[in-house]
């Protein structure tokens, strides 16, 4: 592998590296003789888990955080990855978003991912605005999945408000496989993922209103708008079935029993200003039934919209697959206890959190009165929006309006709602400032363990330098290990982490290093190669003029540290140029790229994988290519020339 076969130069001769390591000091080699000293390599063997120091150096350099902490990133569309405690940032995986170092939504490979499931009427949108894919997305939720409710390793799941997608995220490799752009809904807000006995669906609600065939027939007419709650399929990424509400959809959850999902409706008046929004002193909790659902898309009830099987579970149809519960004002956030028991409602524009107690649902679907599945609705502060768990029976809400956390007791707020005097309010501490979401370890799952609590705030306003009139989010971390919640890190954090999760590393045992070769992320482009008869796994070149349209060229090229097979290739003006790129390196962290020079294209090739980009040769010229991913002491020298011959006049 360190023989270049092409060039017969040896890496490491080249490096002047002494002959003791194999391959991997040919790398690690190249990074040390311009970084000067060893520094490089001690970071790489030291283990060990975090223990909190006190002096806010929670986790020494070279230490290994105890959690994975996946946080969303709002309107910046990406999944990001940070330690915990330590809230070091260790990664951001592209998903909705256009990015610049990896090529994710410019590479053909990206490209596929994204339009798969996109619907006729997106495609023709996008085809008229000159573009392939939306770039932008609104990422609120992200959500690991589950098997017997505690994390399982296998996906990450995150929605998009923006563009009403879903999509899902790979362990294994830590990259964005399947984008869903959910038909019928308008705008995915909130999206969790079944619980029990393991994520067979995740639910994604739709939150804004529309005609349900939204073709400019009916559109001021808002007596035609519904809104959708869909149950997406996480192994086919498809929707398995919608079911059509009354009112909105804000955020939503699912129980420990594989029974029941649940979500916040703040507009149950199905108002389209803010004054008919907030009119109603009561909007609801839906809570659906997950068997009468199925039952029913097994009986082909319903109508086949889109492709979808579509329920009606509003109000007026009296449904087995709906019920909804009276909640004061706007609710918000929506949690289930790790109790296995208490759905927990953020009123935000009311003062409480209304509790459920899940196991009164037969009941309330067999006639009872909604609002006898309520069993607690303790008055907590201003602006409640979201809830996390302790696993010790204690709930920490946020208060969007004072600026705090409280910690309430459950047992406690129960036995208040039934008359007795106790006081279910443990703590409060000041956060800085505006809480939105907030998260515990593990605390959405029945493995909560009470030890770290991260509480994402909307403004950071004199917490950091002042870095101009856009400000820094701010995520501060809480040790909840004791009696008291003690404030030990704040994390300026960019637009705009919603929400978060933390996973003991010990879940994450899947995690590759380096890409298995025939991985499915490149298969159509591995398909393509044997067509055109090129071996993607030897150290290969190739430039092919398609048979059919000969304005198309594909360019095919190893790379291996520091080198590209092709150091030139030649196509003629206004060519469609693909690019193929193989990294046969396959050693930890010996990532390559491709950037094409004054063309707009660039791309990340990890340890044995195939990445492709298209561009089209406009131009003629000279152009030189190269990779932007430093790999070796020669990586400035890792290019190579383009000529675009002029087109015949
Ligand atoms: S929502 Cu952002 S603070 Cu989209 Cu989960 Cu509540
Ligand atoms: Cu290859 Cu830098
Ligand atoms: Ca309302």
């Amino acid at each position: 592998m360190s023989q270049d076969p092409k060039s017969g130069l040896s890496r490491r001769a080249l490096l002047g590296a002494t002959a003791g390591g194999a391959a991997l000091a040919g790398a690690i080699g190249g990074r040390l003789a311009l970084t000067g000293g060893a520094v490089g390599v001690a970071t790489v063997a030291a283990t060990g888990t975090a223990q909190a120091a006190g002096d806010g150096a929670m986790v020494a350099p070279g230490q290994l955080d105890e959690y994975y902490g996946f946080w969303s990133s709002g309107q910046t569309g990406e999944l990001r990855i940070l330690g915990v405690p330590s809230m070091r940032e260790l990664m951001r995986v592209p998903v909705f978003n256009r990015c610049s170092a990896t090529g994710w939504g410019a590479t053909n490979e990206s490209i596929r991912i994204h339009q798969r499931t996109m619907t006729d009427k997106t495609k023709k949108f996008l085809e008229a605005n000159g573009k392939k894919i939306h770039d932008n997305g609104d990422l609120h939720h992200v959500h690991m999945s589950y098997t017997e409710g505690k994390y399982d390793g296998r996906f990450l799941f995150m929605n998009d408000k923006a563009n009403t997608r879903v999509a899902r995220v790979r362990c294994d490799v830590m990259k964005c496989d399947a984008i869903l752009e959910v038909p019928n809904a308008k705008a995915i807000h909130g999206m969790r993922p079944q619980k029990w006995p393991k994520s067979t669906y995740i639910f994604a609600n739709g939150e804004d209103e529309a005609p349900l065939v939204n073709d400019g027939t009916t559109m001021t007419d808002d007596s035609t708008y519904v809104n959708i709650f869909t149950a997406v399929d996480v192994e086919s990424w498809t929707p398995a079935w919608q079911v059509i509400v009354s009112g909105n959809l804000d955020n939503c959850d699912a129980d420990y029993e594989g029974k029941w999902a649940f979500s916040t409706s703040y507009n149950s008046e199905m108002g389209m200003t803010l004054a008919d929004m907030t009119a109603s002193d009561m909007d609801h909790v839906v809570v659906f039934n997950i068997a009468e659902i199925e039952k029913a898309v097994a009986a082909g009830e319903g109508q086949e919209l889109n492709g979808v099987r579509v329920l009606d579970g509003r109000k007026e149809a009296n449904s087995a697959f709906t019920r909804y519960i009276p909640i004061a004002n706007n609710p918000h956030g929506c949690n289930m206890a790790p109790d296995r028991k208490h759905l927990c409602i953020g009123g935000k524009l009311s003062p409480t959190v209304s509790v459920i107690d899940v196991t009164k649902l037969d009941a309330v679907f067999a006639g009872a009165d909604p609002r006898s599945a309520v069993v607690a609705e303790p008055e907590l502060g201003l602006g409640p929006l979201h809830n996390a768990f302790d696993g010790k029976g204690n709930v920490y809400t946020s208060l969007f309006l004072d600026s705090q956390v409280v910690k309430w007791n459950i047992d406690k707020a129960i036995a208040a709602y039934n008359g007795e005097a106790v006081d279910p309010i443990l703590e409060k501490v000041d956060v800085h400032y505006q809480p939105g979401h907030l998260k515990t370890s593990h605390g959405e799952t029945l493995e909560a363990d009470g030890k770290w609590m991260v509480v994402l705030c909307k403004f950071s306003k004199d917490r950091f330098l002042n870095v101009g009139p856009l400000k820094p989010e701010n995520d501060q971390l809480f040790d909840i290990s004791g009696d008291k919640m003690v404030l030990v890190h704040d994390g300026p954090n960019f637009a705009e982490p919603h929400d978060a999760i933390a996973v003991h590393a010990s879940k994450m045992t899947n995690i590759r290093s380096v890409w298995d070769r025939n991985d499915t992320m490149w298969a159509e482009t591995r398909r393509q190669a044997e067509a055109d008869g090129v071996d993607l796994d030897a150290y290969n070149d190739a430039v092919i003029r398609d048979k059919d349209d000969p304005t198309k060229v594909r360019v095919y090229m190893a790379s291996q540290a520091p080198q590209f097979s092709l150091e030139s290739f030649t196509v003629k003006q206004d060519d469609e140029v693909t690019v193929i790129i193989t990294n046969l390196d396959d050693i930890d962290d010996l990532t390559h790229g491709f950037t094409m020079g004054n063309h707009g294209v660039a791309m990340e090739i990890g340890p044995q994988a195939t990445s492709s980009i298209t561009f089209k040769a406009a131009q003629p010229g000279v152009y030189w290519y190269y990779c932007q991913w430093f790999c070796h002491a020669l990586h400035m020298e890792m290019r190579g020339r383009m000529f675009v011959e002029p087109k015949a006049a």
